[in-house]
């Protein structure tokens, strides 16, 4: 089975290695050396100043928007996959849905204006497939209207804009290392800002608000992650300049052998340097979408519909604005496998049963 992604593995000795030092010292958890060296040598990777290591992306965001001590409304898109929404709503505030640009999928500037209340707090908005939001225009409606600014940054490991990380930009950004991504450490995520003192209290909430072992400051939760994550981090980040170059090499191969004019991409954004974290492909209608998916499937290729459905149709966000084009894009997208080691040959035959569909409808 080719399946859509599959995450990279160290070699197991390198593991292993990592694993002796934690048996020697018996430490397993609660911000161990493993963890900080993983956060020292991801913020020198990076060149970030301030992240913190957490348990997954979602717990990131639940942070992200606790730190920032919102309330009240936070707009977002409808275009992500669902725990961009469902950690507003953990969070006692309520998603405004504003709809997406049709040529970038990211959440579009222009449709926010009329969605800002006297109860909107901030912008929460996903940098879709790695993708840079417009982030000048989010900054500019951040600014003018007083919102804080949270960017999603679950797909962004390795994305450079404008000559910087993609995470260094708005009040908070947030990442996944779940398995399924570019760079993992099983489960995993973090907290990056610019603010040493929001990294403080971000860093206080990740372990129960604790200042001393009987002493606590405000309300925090569990968001540590463990050694033996931060082991298969720091395994894997010695590996992550030849992994960002074979997906590199996997996208551009697709982009040749995948042109046809009922497919469609989004645009990259201007002064990017990508990291090519997922192959989306948009059909022409969603019954193509299908039968392209069953296809594959027949011949033991997996596929996902990132980011099916719209998040604007989730029985728990109150239905005020529609978003057309997010709902007409999630209707038609399919992610094709993408991971380090898919081999051409196997492009090429994934290829093959595209265009058997394209061909035939
Ligand atoms: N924000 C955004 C924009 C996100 O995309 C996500 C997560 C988050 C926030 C939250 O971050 P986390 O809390 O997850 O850190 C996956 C992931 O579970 C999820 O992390 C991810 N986004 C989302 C887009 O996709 P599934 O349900 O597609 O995964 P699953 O288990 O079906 O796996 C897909 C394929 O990957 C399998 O067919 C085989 C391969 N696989 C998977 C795993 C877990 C492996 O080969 N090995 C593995 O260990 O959700």
């Amino acid at each position: 089975m080719i399946t859509v992604t599959r995450p990279f593995m160290p070699p197991l000795d390198e593991y292993v290695e990592y694993l002796t030092g934690i048996w020697s010292r018996n430490w397993i958890t609660n911000n161990g050396p493993l963890v900080n060296d993983l956060e020292l040598q991801l913020k020198e990777k990076l060149h970030l100043d301030h992240l913190i290591f957490v348990a997954n992306g979602t717990i990131a965001l639940q942070i992200a928007i606790k730190a920032l001590g919102l309330a009240g409304e936070i707009i977002t898109t409808p275009y992500s996959y669902v725990a961009t929404t469902s950690s507003i709503v953990w969070e006692g505030c309520r998603p405004v849905m504003a709809d997406i640009c049709q040529r970038s999928w990211n959440i579009d500037p222009t449709s926010i204006a009329s969605r800002i209340t006297p109860q909107t707090t901030a912008i929460l908005a996903t940098h879709v497939y790695g993708n840079p939001c417009d982030i000048p225009a989010l900054e500019q409606i951040a600014r003018d209207h007083g919102l804080k600014l949270i960017f999603d940054g679950a797909h962004c490991f390795g994305t450079r804009y404008r000559g910087k990380s993609l995470m260094s930009y708005g009040d908070i950004s947030t990442m996944s290392f779940h398995a399924t991504k570019l760079f993992s450490t099983g489960e995993g995520g973090a907290v990056v800002c610019n603010s040493p003192e929001l990294l403080r209290r971000a860093a206080l909430m990740r372990n129960f608000g604790h200042t001393a072992p009987t002493e606590f400051d405000g309300v925090g939760i569990n968001g540590k992650n463990s050694e033996l994550h931060a082991a298969l981090g720091l395994c894997n980040l010695k590996y992550i300049d030849r992994i960002l170059q074979d997906r590199k090499n996997i996208f551009e191969n697709y982009r040749k052998l995948l042109r046809h004019p009922d497919i469609k991409y989004p645009e990259i954004a201007d002064d990017t340097l990508y990291n090519h974290s997922y192959y989306p492909v948009l059909f022409k209608s969603h019954r193509t979408m299908q039968l392209v998916e069953r296809e594959l499937l027949k011949n033991q290729v997996s596929t996902r519909r990132y980011f099916y459905p719209s998040l604007s149709s989730l029985d728990y966000v109150p239905g005020r604005f529609a978003t057309p084009i997010a709902d007409d894009i999630a209707s038609r997208v399919l992610c094709l496998p993408m991971y380090y080691g898919l081999s051409f040959a196997e492009q090429r035959m994934i290829t093959r049963l595209v265009f058997r569909v394209l061909n035939n409808g």
